[in-house]
């Protein structure tokens, strides 16, 4: 196998060459959204330069190309993640879609007052929100699994909680914050045999490593094509089909409908009977292009070049004063993806993001969508962010680690201590 060339891999991302503040680019913010390769805008822009035109409604060549083109790009979104089928695999607009799909379709009737949701900790908003409004809406009871070391989803907790029988387990694969990548498949074999459904959010994890849903054996997953190099407003919902198949769908209309009367209206076959109206077409032809770069570099590289990333850049902040690290430290770096967060003591993390950005570089500093964690379970008003791809380079861990000496000395922060 070649070398994992990240001077080359880069080449292919024309962003990854500009200089926003008179520097070059150091974007270290891909798990809010990733850039994208040369190869993804092109199959956009050959679409509408070439074949735009709607999916399954034209009898006429470019219709019936970009159809092709659509399923094309669902079968290559189902093999990623070794579904069964494109039959599987649901396009919606993004994780926080998906989840909401799930929540309003298949659980919406399933959950009954009095019955248990359990999520945990460490959930996304998308991950919360939906539970909780279903929860209300049908007094249910939302139960969250606790965390050990402020990291780790604490799996004495987990099976505690499981023994109040959730109809609905939820739960990320990997954080946005801590970066901890949990044991799905346990978890998943755990929930089901309480007698949940799962819901596995992979909004972090499906872009960074090979994923497996029939050896994780989750009901449900999510995730976003703007994570892992595709373009926005187009997410994957995938299923089981029988699942899938018994689920009525909670938004109707359009091309989804097999046949319609003012008296009555049945669904078309999966997956399309969870699409309606026109479809983000050219976003599907940028994932699928996105999907074929990541396999041609080969995502078990990426984890390992995510890992020596993350090992590398905790060693560098292991030996900076004054910084604080939340999440799996260097002795779990196979539990933790590529996701740095942190706080520079007596440092604002608004300031230092914008101090950073002086310098060319992109981090992102809040409560990450995850307040529940960094205001709760963190006790931080926000922290800084750093996060990496395959196109992260050793040397901009570098920068971001002189930048850290600039916020403390635009801060005057040794004067302080
Ligand atoms: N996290 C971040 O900067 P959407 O926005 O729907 O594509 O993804 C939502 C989502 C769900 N789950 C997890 C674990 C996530 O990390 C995200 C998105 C971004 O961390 C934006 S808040």
């Amino acid at each position: 196998m070649s070398e994992f060339d990240v001077d080359r891999i880069r080449e292919d991302f024309p962003i990854l060459g500009t200089k926003p503040n008179g520097k070059p680019l150091v974007f270290l913010d891909s798990a809010s959204t990733s850039q994208k390769p040369r190869q993804v805008i092109k199959a956009v822009n050959d679409y509408y330069e070439n074949y735009n035109s709607n999916i399954h409604r034209g009898l006429y060549s470019i219709s019936m190309k970009s159809t092709d083109a659509y399923i094309k790009s669902k079968e290559l979104a189902a093999k990623l993640i070794n579904a069964e089928s494109y039959r599987n695999i649901v396009y919606c607009r993004n994780t926080t879609d998906a989840i909401n799909i799930i929540a309003l379709s298949y659980a919406e009737p399933l959950i009954k007052q009095g019955d248990r949701i359990l999520i945990t900790d460490m959930e996304h908003h998308s991950n919360i929100v939906p539970w909780l409004m279903l929860a209300r809406r049908k007094k249910a009871v939302l139960e969250h699994a606790a965390l050990v070391d402020k990291s780790f989803i604490d799996m004495d907790d987990f099976r505690k909680k499981l023994e109040n029988k959730p109809k609905i387990v939820a739960f990320t694969h990997a954080s946005n914050v801590l970066g901890t990548i949990n044991d799905v498949k346990t978890m998943t074999k755990l929930a089901h045999d309480a007698g949940a459904t799962v819901i596995v959010d992979a909004a972090q994890s499906v872009p960074h490593m090979p994923i497996d849903v029939k050896e994780i054996d989750c009901d449900f997953m999510a995730f976003s094509s703007h994570k892992m190099l595709g373009p926005s407003g187009i997410g994957v919902l995938y299923g089981k089909e029988e699942l899938l198949e018994e689920t009525t769908p909670a938004i109707v209309g359009s091309d989804m409908i097999r046949s319609v009367t003012f008296e009555s209206a049945d669904w078309n076959e999966l997956p399309w009977k969870f699409e309606s109206g026109t479809p983000n077409i050219e976003g599907a032809i940028g994932l699928g292009a996105a999907i074929e770069y990541l396999n041609r570099i080969g995502l078990g590289r990426i984890r390992q070049h995510e890992m020596d990333t993350v090992k590398y850049a905790l060693k560098r902040i292991g030996e900076t004063e004054g910084m604080n690290v939340y999440g799996p430290g260097s002795k779990d770096v196979h539990r933790k993806g590529g996701v740095i967060s942190f706080n520079i003591s007596g440092a604002h993390p608004h300031d230092v993001s914008t101090i950073f950005d002086t310098e060319g570089i992109a981090i992102r500093a809040g409560h990450h969508c995850a307040m529940p964690l960094v205001n709760g379970i963190l006790g931080q008003a926000a922290v800084s962010r750093m996060s990496f791809y395959l196109y992260t380079k050793q040397e901009e861990i570098d920068k971001a680690l002189d930048a850290v000496e600039k916020v403390k000395r635009v801060l005057r922060l040794d004067k302080k201590r």
